[in-house]
């Protein structure tokens, strides 16, 4: 079975196009997954074909990026507006990254916005690879009426709903068309010497040569062809799939690609997990796609045996045997991890490509009964496994149930599986920033403790002085005490004493950055003890804490924003609103169009600037974050945040 994904931006036209490459022979199966995924298996010119339709969703990323493991090549289908360009370039970004081979397919070209040049011109800014022209658009007026061959210097004539007519090449696109030609000859022969050789000897190559070297370049990864059409009225299809048919590598080039990556042998790997969901009653199940020989239920993968095969659609077994390149799910084989490639006695991690954008939003969730919180703490953990885009943790301080998603459609997927699969209703809130309290000005105090209950007394007196430490110095703690007037062996007491009063400060926050020493002290020789000069240490910072006029501090994180150069400009005074510093921006060295960010925002602004940066990058830009630095905060804002906690 050969394998392809089809991905692009949300309404691209995506599921059309599959479902209209899937129809040119005759019948095709369908199946969806609950996140989003579309496998569709059909028949093309005698061979079986397995279509992966990419839910067009940025926060669907992870999908996208996945399916890319399992497909032969993919199809980047794409708006035939040059505007919408840069909506592509996340996904050019994973394709660049995977290594897959790529056809670009424009679509909707029944309704075009601009110049196909255009188009083309401005997806270039976003990939290292040349995109090579292979048909022009044949004109009517404004209307596209068909298209014209480079390679083979026919013309087509859209049929509606049907397959497109052969016809004469009109006579004025015939210069526009050895124009164009010229250009992709030009193209080609640059990864060709023998063309290059005809080009400069001015012979005119036939067509078999160059379908030759374009299917060549394409298997070789070094070009991403250029195909048209308008997917739901069947025109350019039948192209786009012959281009597939003859262009395309078969699986032993995917096996290669990924055996390279993870530094094994070709013949070691024989399957990769690619998806994987959780359903009622049927549990995990998990999407492989077969590169070697063989493979069937009880099949050594991955270390143990595999459990029952199934049609990805239906969930019926699978009684025919496996063969390489086909695509099939499984379940009962929960310890096959997604994605990971797949030999038979171990799984190895998938490249690093395959990692999705970090998640930006932060939410807690409660259950709506008390009873779900353990269900759903484990209920997390697992979708986390096969939800790759979703991380999960504990919020500091409270323990609450802290996710990770990526954005605000993926958190309300993911409440309704909750809901739906597991039954356990949730209700989601922002997290609240982490901050912590220190002191502005030093503070000495006596203190005594003394106890007198029944027996054995209580005596432990302590003279401390306390005083701001360094930024990130945190906690420090020093003796000057002379002549044994605190004993030794009881100094440590006083220091344990001093740490815990750093645990709650006169704010109700964590105390940092504060220096206490022990300065002097009285003892008494039957009654002291180390619990004594705990108490001791313990009170008596407190009390100098509270003299120590206590600020709040807020956290800093380090972020870093991923986004198309043309969006840098506008993230400058995004930053800033937030009371963010801007670090400056470079050039992402691994993605072509692509700036790196950095700023430092304070830990309250990261939702917003999540939500900031996704309508000023039409959803594209992401960021990743890392706590940095406290920082003191004053005036209404603090008084607010103060007031909150202590009530
Ligand atoms: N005019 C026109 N409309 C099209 C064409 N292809 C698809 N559409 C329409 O565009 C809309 C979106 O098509 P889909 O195939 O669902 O797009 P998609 O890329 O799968 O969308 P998502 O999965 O939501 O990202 C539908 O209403 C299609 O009928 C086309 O070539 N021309
Ligand atoms: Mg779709």
């Amino acid at each position: 079975m050969r394998c392809f994904t089809v991905l692009g931006p949300s309404q691209a036209g995506k599921s059309t196009l599959v479902e209209k490459l899937a129809a040119l022979e005759g019948a095709s199966k369908k199946s969806i997954s609950p996140y989003g995924l579309g496998l569709t298996e059909f028949e093309f010119g005698n061979e079986a074909w397995c279509a992966l339709d990419a839910p067009g969703s940025g926060e669907a990323l992870a999908h996208a990026q996945h399916a890319l493991l399992a497909s032969d090549a993919c199809i980047l289908c794409v708006s035939p507006n040059p505007e919408e360009a840069v909506l592509a370039a996340p996904y050019l970004r994973v394709i660049e990254a995977s290594g897959t081979p790529c056809i670009v397919f424009v679509n909707r070209m029944d309704e075009p916005r601009g110049r196909l040049r255009d188009v083309i011109a401005s997806l270039q800014d976003f990939a290292s690879h040349t995109l090579l022209l292979r048909q022009i658009p044949i004109r009517e007026g404004d209307k596209i009426v068909g298209s014209c061959d480079l390679i083979s210097e026919r013309a087509w004539r859209y049929r509606e709903g049907q397959i497109s007519a052969l016809v004469e090449i009109p006579t004025d696109v015939v210069e526009r068309e050895h124009e164009a030609r010229a250009e992709l000859l030009e193209s080609l022969s640059e990864f060709d010497d023998w063309l290059l050789e005809e080009l400069i000897e001015d012979r005119e190559p036939a067509s078999d040569a160059i379908y030759a070297i374009s299917s060549r370049v394409l298997r070789e990864n070094r070009i991403i062809p250029v195909l048209v059409g308008a997917a739901s009225h069947s025109n350019g299809i039948m192209r786009l799939m012959k281009a597939l048919r003859h262009e395309a590598p078969q699986s032993d080039v995917l096996r290669a690609r990924l055996a390279a990556a993870a530094n094994i042998k070709d013949t070691a790997l024989v399957g990769v997990s690619f998806h994987a969901y959780h359903r009622q009653n049927v549990g995990k199940t998990v999407l492989v796609r077969s590169l070697g020989d063989g493979l069937k239920q009880g099949s050594l993968l991955a270390g143990s045996r595999l459990g029952p095969v199934q049609d990805p659609g239906t969930g019926k077994p699978v009684a025919a045997a496996i063969l390489p390149g086909d695509v099939f799910a499984t379940v009962k084989s929960d310890h096959l991890p997604v994605p990971s490639l797949l030999a038979p006695d171990t799984a190895v991690a998938p490249p690093a490509w395959t990692t999705p954008p970090t998640p930006m939003l932060e939410r807690i969730l409660v259950p709506d009964s008390e009873r779900d919180e353990t269900k759903l703490s484990e209920t997390l953990a697992k979708l986390a496994e096969t939800d790759h885009g979703l991380k999960v943790m504990q919020e500091e301080g409270t323990g609450a149930q802290l996710v990770c998603v990526q954005g605000p459609v993926h958190l309300r997927d993911l409440c309704k599986t909750l809901a739906e699969v597991f039954h356990v209703n949730v209700t989601d809130r922002p997290p609240s920033p982490v901050y912590r309290e220190t002191i502005s000005k030093t503070s000495d105090v006596h203190y005594r403790h003394r106890k007198q209950t029944g027996g054995a007394g209580q005596f432990a007196d302590v003279k401390l002085s306390i005083h701001p430490n360094e930024r990130g110095e945190g906690f420090s703690f020093g003796e000057t005490v002379k002549g044994g007037a605190v004993p030794r062996n009881f100094i440590p007491a006083v220091e344990a004493g001093a740490r815990e009063a750093m645990e709650k400060g006169p704010l109700g926050l964590r105390v940092i950055d504060v220096g206490v020493t022990l300065t002097d002290g009285q003892h008494h020789s039957v009654d002291s003890s180390e619990f004594a000069f705990r108490a001791a240490g313990k009170m008596g910072v407190r009390d100098a804490l509270a003299q120590a006029s206590a600020v709040l501090m807020q956290p800093i994180f380090r972020v870093e924003i991923h986004i198309p150069s043309i969006y840098s400009g506008s993230l400058v005074p995004i930053v800033s609103s937030f009371k963010g510093q801007v670090l400056g921006f470079d050039r992402d060295e691994t993605a072509k169009g692509w700036d790196v960010f950095r700023a430092l925002i304070p830990g309250s602004a990261l939702d917003e600037l999540a939500r900031s940066l996704r309508s000023a990058t039409q959803g594209i830009g992401t960021f990743s974050k890392n706590f940095d630095h406290f920082e003191e905060l004053y005036g209404k804002e603090a008084d607010a945040i103060i007031s909150a906690h202590a009530s």
